[in-house]
C-alpha cells in the first residue's frame, strides 16, 4: 500500500500531465482499456516479461477482462485479469496451495484464486510462485535454494511490484486499496504478508495456514502416511477399500464429540474435548462391509486421532480433529492409481525441503523416525515457517488481517492458527489490543479452503468482509456462513465469532432462538483451554474483555 502510493503515482502524473499539453481531449477522454489491453506487451516494466494479453469478453462467468500472462523475475509465472469496466480502483493478488508450482486462474470459489475478486471488479492477479510443478511436487527444491526462498515468501513483493505496476499502467491509475488473499499454503503467505511486509497491503485474508510448514509438513505428514501403511510398503485404508465406511465413522464421531461442547447442534465445535473411542464401532466379524471396521483399520483410526508421539510417549503434533472423517478421506484415502494429494504432500517435505543436506534418494515418509527427525526439519525452517508473532508494523500501516480455520480440517490442522493467534496476543498486549487489525474465526465442521462440501454450512464472502473492514475501519462482530446451494448440511446457517467469542443462544423472550457471539465467560474459558490454549490465558481474556 505505502511504498507503491508513493512511487508510482508520481510517473502517472507526468504522463498525464504531458498528455494535457497537448491538448485537453487527452485528459478528458476515457481511456480505452481495450485498446490499453494489446498496448501493455509492448511497454516495459521492471522485471516482469508479458508473454501475452487477450481480451476476453465471451466468458459468462465473468466480466469482460483483459488477460495478461507472462514471467515475473526470477521465474514466478502469472495472469493478471484486469476487468475492461467499471474497475472498482482496488487489487487483489492471490497465494497459492501446496507446493504451489501451477497457475490456476479458474481455479473456482475463495481458495488461491482470482475470478470471486475479478467479479468484484478488483485487478487481479495470481502467480505460480516462482516454478513448474504439479501443486503436491517438491521435488522442484532440490539444490535449489533461490526457487525455495521466492517460494516461501519473495513471490509476495515481487508479484506485488509487478501487480501494482501493470494495474497502474494499464488504468493510468495506481490502485486506492491492495489485498491479498490465500488458503492452506497461501493462508502461509498471507501471514508472511503480515509478518514481512507489513506496508504492502491494505488487508490480508488468510484461510487454514500451514504456517509452522516444517513441522507440519515433517512430523504430521510423517506420521499421517507411516501409520496408514503396512509393514509389507502396503496402503491400509484406501479410497477403495475404505470410502464407504467414512459415513459410518463420521456418524459415530458426531454422535460421541457433538455435545462435548455444550450443545448437541449437529456441530463439533469443541473437537479437542474429544477423545473418540473408536471400540464402539462395530467389529467386522467375518464379512468386511461398509458397516463395521477391521482391526487394522480401527488401528491407522487410533494413530490418526492420536497423533505423532515419540517412542517415549510425547506428543510432538496434535492428531487429527474429530468431525474431518470426509474430509481425512479426501485428502489421505489413496485412488486404484495414484497417491492421494495428502500423502505427496507430507510425503515429500522431509526429503526435499526439511533435511538439512538432503536425504537418500530413495528417502521415503516410512523413513522418517519420530525420536530423531523431528529436530532435524530446520533447512528451509527460517525461509518458510510463517511463526513471527510481532505484528506491529503491519497494525501501525493500518492494515487488518482476516483469518480463518476450519475445526474439521485434517490436512492442516487449525490448531496452527490457534496457536499462533494466541503467539500474537501475548506479544502485542492480549486479545483485545489485536481485534483491532487482527481476527480469527474458528468455523465449526468446515475442513480445509472449501476444497470438499462441509456437513455444516461454511460459505462466505471473505474477500467483501476484508473490503468493509478496511474501508470502514469496523472489524467483523460476526460472519454468517451459508451453505452453498447443492450442499447438504444439517443446519440453515452458521454464526461465526472472532475468537475467543464463541456463538451462543441469546436468552431472551423477545428473540427465541437468536445466536449472537459472545465474549468468552468462565464456562466457555474452559472451553477454550480444550482447544489448546490455557485456561488461564483464556480466563484472562474474559477479564480484559469485561473492563
Ligand atoms: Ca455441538
Amino acid at each position: 500500500m505505502k511504498r507503491g502510493a508513493f512511487a508510482r503515482p508520481l510517473r502517472i502524473a507526468v504522463s498525464v500531465a504531458v498528455l494535457c499539453l497537448f491538448g485537453m481531449t487527452a485528459c478528458q477522454r476515457p481511456i480505452d482499456l481495450q485498446a490499453r489491453c494489446g498496448a501493455i506487451s509492448s511497454e516495459q516494466f521492471p522485471g516482469v516479461s508479458v508473454n501475452a494479453t487477450a481480451l476476453v469478453t465471451d466468458r459468462e462467468d465473468l466480466p469482460g477482462f483483459c488477460q495478461i500472462q507472462g514471467t515475473i523475475d526470477p521465474n514466478i509465472g502469472f495472469e493478471a485479469r484486469f476487468p475492461l469496466a467499471d474497475w472498482n480502483g482496488k487489487y487483489y493478488q492471490s497465494g497459492c496451495g501446496g507446493y504451489c508450482g501451477m497457475v490456476l486462474p479458474d481455479k473456482p470459489g475463495f481458495s488461491n484464486t482470482i475470478n470471486e475478486a475479478l467479479k468484484r471488479n478488483f485487478a487481479t492477479i495470481t502467480t505460480d510462485a516462482g516454478h513448474e510443478a504439479f501443486i503436491g511436487d517438491p521435488s522442484w527444491a532440490d539444490g535449489n535454494p533461490e526457487a525455495v526462498e521466492v517460494y516461501g515468501h519473495r513471490a509476495i513483493p515481487l508479484t506485488h511490484r509487478a501487480g501494482t505496476d501493470l494495474a497502474s499502467a494499464f488504468y493510468n491509475k495506481a490502485p486506492s486499496r491492495e489485498y491479498f488473499g490465500g488458503c492452506s499454503n497461501g493462508g502461509r503467505m498471507a501471514a508472511m504478508a503480515a509478518q514481512r511486509y507489513p506496508d504492502l497491503f491494505d488487508g490480508i485474508l488468510g484461510g487454514a495456514g500451514v504456517l509452522n510448514l516444517s513441522q507440519s509438513g515433517g512430523i504430521y505428514g510423517s506420521w499421517v502416511v507411516q501409520s496408514n501403511t503396512d509393514e509389507n510398503g502396503v496402503r491400509i485404508l484406501t479410497r477403495a477399500n475404505f470410502a464407504d465406511k467414512i459415513g459410518l465413522l463420521e456418524q459415530e464421531v458426531l454422535r460421541q464429540c457433538d455435545a462435548m461442547d455444550g450443545a448437541a447442534d449437529g456441530l463439533v465445535a469443541a473437537p479437542r474435548r474429544c477423545t473418540v473411542d473408536f471400540d464402539a464401532l462395530p467389529d467386522c466379524d467375518g464379512e468386511d462391509t461398509a458397516y463395521c471396521l477391521t482391526a487394522k483399520e480401527k488401528g491407522v483410526l487410533r494413530a490418526w486421532y492420536q497423533g505423532p508421539r515419540n517412542s517415549d510417549g510425547e506428543q510432538l503434533q496434535p492428531g487429527m480433529p474429530p468431525g474431518g472423517e470426509r474430509f481425512a478421506g479426501f485428502w489421505f484415502l489413496d485412488p486404484d492409481d495414484g497417491v492421494a494429494v495428502g500423502n505427496q504432500l507430507g510425503g515429500g517435505f522431509a526429503k526435499y525441503l526439511g533435511f538439512e543436506g538432503g536425504t537418500p534418494d530413495d528417502y521415503t515418509a516410512l523413513d522418517f523416525d519420530f525420536d530423531t527427525d523431528p529436530q532435524r526439519l530446520t533447512r528451509n525452517a527460517a525461509v518458510l515457517d510463517a511463526l513471527d508473532p510481532n505484528l506491529q508494523d503491519f497494525r501501525d500501516a493500518g492494515g487488518k488481517y482476516l483469518m480463518w480455520h476450519g475445526w474439521a480440517d485434517s490436512l492442516v490442522l487449525p490448531d496452527q492458527s490457534l496457536a499462533y493467534y494466541e503467539s500474537v496476543a501475548d506479544e502485542m498486549g492480549g486479545y483485545e489490543a489485536i481485534q483491532s487489525f487482527y481476527r480469527l474465526f474458528m468455523i465449526p465442521g468446515h475442513g480445509h479452503c472449501w476444497e470438499i462440501p462441509a456437513a455444516v454450512p461454511d460459505r462466505f464472502d471473505p474477500i467483501t468482509v476484508l473490503d468493509h473492514w478496511v474501508e470502514t475501519g469496523e472489524s467483523p462482530d460476526s460472519i454468517q456462513a451459508k451453505p452453498r446451494g447443492d450442499d447438504a448440511v444439517r443446519m440453515p446457517e452458521l454464526l461465526l465469532c472472532p475468537h475467543p467469542a464463541a456463538a451462543r443462544v441469546v436468552e431472551d423472550p423477545a428473540a427465541p432462538h437468536a445466536i449472537q457471539c459472545e465474549k468468552p465467560t468462565v464456562q466457555s474459558a474452559d472451553l477454550l483451554g480444550a482447544h489448546g490454549m490455557t485456561v488461564d490465558k483464556a480466563t484472562d481474556a474474559s477479564n480484559s474483555a469485561s473492563e
